[in-house]
């Protein structure tokens, strides 16, 4: 009894501790009333490289200009540090580094009290600390994910001062971090020099660290702002609903009003008052890339706050994209608004030559041409929340998106504990809050191959999947298992089962013959088991470009071609029944920490980490092409063979 009371107060604890996000989180948008300006370019950098890698914080480094306190090299602002250098040690390394700039702010934003100038931090690797002028204005825990601080009143203490930006980040990973790592010491100085220690990880990607993402400066008018915005959407017939709900900060009152607009411009209908619903006569849905022939439909809601004092009139604008659609799931479909939708897409990484995770714009635009080439009509965020920019290009391009939180390598069973979940729900909530209005994103995944097998796994992943439906009962939840877990603890809460398995390459390598056998058992077993949809979420194979036999031997771009129609054949099977989906491991290389498993990255992709295709990458373009044809609804401009 005692230990079931226990478990009740930590639920409470936990779930009480995640009410915690106040504020919004709004895509910084211009408007009328907003200015955005982009501090992106070279910062001045320092990886503090003391044994305890605290010096900075004992010299505070923040109080004065950082090429005070020691040499500085240039560092470009968004990018990983890790590539950018000649230095080993500074790939690889691990702690506290300095970020630095100095900023001209417009006179207007500080002479003007009435102005709410905001800093953002589109995402850094993984605590940072955030000093203006040295005065510590807020710090934050996780990468991947947006913080914020406003700033007002510390520029205008002295006017006449440049505002000098300081960002500490560091990206040690310990058992209660997402993803979680260990910090391992090496003490036997006949075998290694003096303090020297590494960062164990237990995931499959090269741990990139630095300001991966725009840092920017916003205003909004100070009395009176929009915060936050949710829209939930639906339909019957031809009439769509949109139903919002606004959340205004500031002291003064303000009047609302809200106009939807087609892509044209035209109203389409409008509202007033901080919840309510838009009716929209002769909708047009938004649908998946290849689903329909004008995919990614969305509206524009404008929001707009005004208020009146006997002087003057002030206003707030805020404008969001909005897609129509609905989501649901059956115990063997996914439908997007009532239909039924395959999955035919990649898993990817934000990942790249010199910039490593760095946000980078050609990158992004070239891969969603490679996507849109190949036939693909989804991919999932593996294994972390990407930029919002690529959800925004979804949104526009009707590109699906199951969107992963970092919760990759939960495979200690230290990181089942309370603090490890109290941060996951955290993080989920920041998420959830981020992501929400995107009509791209139709399912949350909470985790990637978590040892799920732990006994303390089916409280952890019963109450994180229960918060994530919580915070957005409008998304089916999933988490990635693997399909060596006999026993998934887990897999009774998800709405979606999605299963990764490496047939004849981890397991029996070389032996393609076993793959049919493997992967029909597979599939029955899970589906038996749970009666749900599955999604194949990963499978591939390792493959050096250029590398030719045959028969295909591993390591072949004949055996990565063979693994891949091994695969097809089954699911071509199953996914008259319940396999709801198969998406690709990996749409490109990527980079990884060394190992003898690893010839200087993961190899999987379909793409080089140039992006140049490999033979599988046609296999597969062959193949979605084929599987959007099949559905019959594609215009005739559209079908394959195309000279996209
Ligand atoms: C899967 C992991 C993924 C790895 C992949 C691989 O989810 O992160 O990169 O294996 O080994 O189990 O290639």
């Amino acid at each position: 009894i005692l230990a079931a009371m226990l478990r009740v107060l930590c639920l409470l604890a936990v779930v009480d501790s995640v009410l915690l996000l106040d504020s919004g989180m709004l895509f910084p948008r211009e408007s009328a009333s907003r200015e955005v300006k982009e501090l992106n370019g070279l910062w001045a950098f320092r990886a503090d490289i003391s044994p305890s890698r605290n010096q900075g914080f004992e010299e505070a480094w923040y109080k004065s200009r950082l090429i005070e306190s020691g040499p500085v090299i240039d560092m470009p602002v968004p990018a990983s540090y890790n590539d950018i250098t000649q230095d080993p040690s500074l790939r690889t390394f691990t702690g506290w580094v300095w970020y630095e700039r100095e900023v001209v702010v417009p006179t207007r934003w500080i002479t003007d009290e009435e102005i709410r100038v905001v800093l953002r931090v589109g995402s850094a690797h993984y605590y940072s600390v955030v000093w203006v002028n040295g005065v510590k204005v807020t710090e934050h825990n996780g990468g991947h994910l947006p913080f914020e601080a406003e700033i007002g009143s510390v520029i205008r203490k002295d006017p006449t001062a440049k505002c000098r930006i300081t960002i500490a980040v560091n990206n040690t990973l310990t058992l209660e971090t997402l993803p979680p790592g260990t910090i391992q010491y090496m003490n036997d100085p006949t075998r290694y020099p003096k303090g020297f220690f590494v960062q164990n990880i237990f995931f499959d990607f090269f741990n990139y660290a630095g300001i991966h993402r725009s840092v920017l400066l916003y205003t909004t008018p100070k009395a009176f702002y929009v915060d936050d915005i949710t829209v939930v959407t639906d339909f019957s017939d031809n009439a769509g609903l949109v139903n919002y709900k606004v959340s205004v900060k500031g002291s003064a009152a303000a009047t609302l009003k809200l106009t939807l607009m087609d892509k044209e411009g035209h109203c389409v209908a409008s509202s007033s008052g901080s919840v309510g619903a838009l009716k929209v006569a002769d909708v047009k849905l938004w649908w998946p890339y290849l689903m329909h022939e004008n995919p990614g439909y969305l509206y524009s809601l404008e929001v707009h706050l005004t208020a009146a004092n006997d002087k003057s009139t002030s206003e707030d604008v805020y404008l969001l994209p909005v897609g129509i659609r609905t989501v649901k799931v059956s115990s063997t479909q996914f439908l997007i608004n009532n239909k039924p939708f395959y999955f035919h897409g990649v898993n990817k990484h934000e990942d790249s030559d010199i910039r490593g995770k760095g946000f980078d714009w050609p990158l992004i635009v070239k891969d969603f041409n490679l996507m849109k080439w190949m036939g693909a009509n989804s991919f999932r965020t593996s294994h972390y929340p990407y930029a919002e920019e690529i959800l925004q290009m979804c949104d526009q391009h009707g590109i699906v998106v199951i969107d992963e939180c970092p919760g990759v390598g939960i495979k200690d069973i230290r990181s089942f504990g309370n603090a490890s979940l109290t941060h996951h729900l955290v993080v989920m909530d920041e998420l959830v809050r981020r992501d929400k209005n995107h009509p791209s994103v139709v399912m949350w995944s909470v985790a990637n191959e978590p040892a799920s097998e732990m006994p303390p796994a089916q409280f952890y992943f019963k109450t994180l999947i229960k918060h994530t439906k919580d915070l957005d009962p409008t998304r089916p939840v999933t988490y990635i298992t693997n399909s060596n877990y006999a026993r998934d603890l887990g897999a009774p809460y998800v709405d979606v089962v999605c299963v990764n398995s490496y047939f004849s390459w981890y397991h029996d390598p070389g032996y393609l013959e076993v793959i049919p056998i493997q992967l029909n058992t597979q599939f029955e077993d899970w589906y038996a088991k749970y009666q749900k949809p599955i999604i194949q979420s990963e499978y591939g194979a390792d493959t050096l470009p250029g590398l030719h036999n045959d028969p295909p031997l591993m390591f072949t771009e004949e055996y990565q071609q063979a693994v891949l129609q091994h695969y097809h054949n089954v699911f071509d099977q199953k996914r008259k029944h319940y396999v709801i989906g198969e998406l690709i491991w990996n749409f490109a290389d990527f980079m990884t920490v060394q190992g003898i498993t690893r010839v200087v990255g993961n190899k999987k992709g379909v793409f080089t980490r140039q992006r140049q295709p490999k033979a599988a990458a046609f296999i597969l373009k062959e193949r979605y092409w084929r599987l959007a044809n099949e559905t019959g609804k594609l215009p005739y401009w559209t079908k394959y063979p195309c000279s996209l």
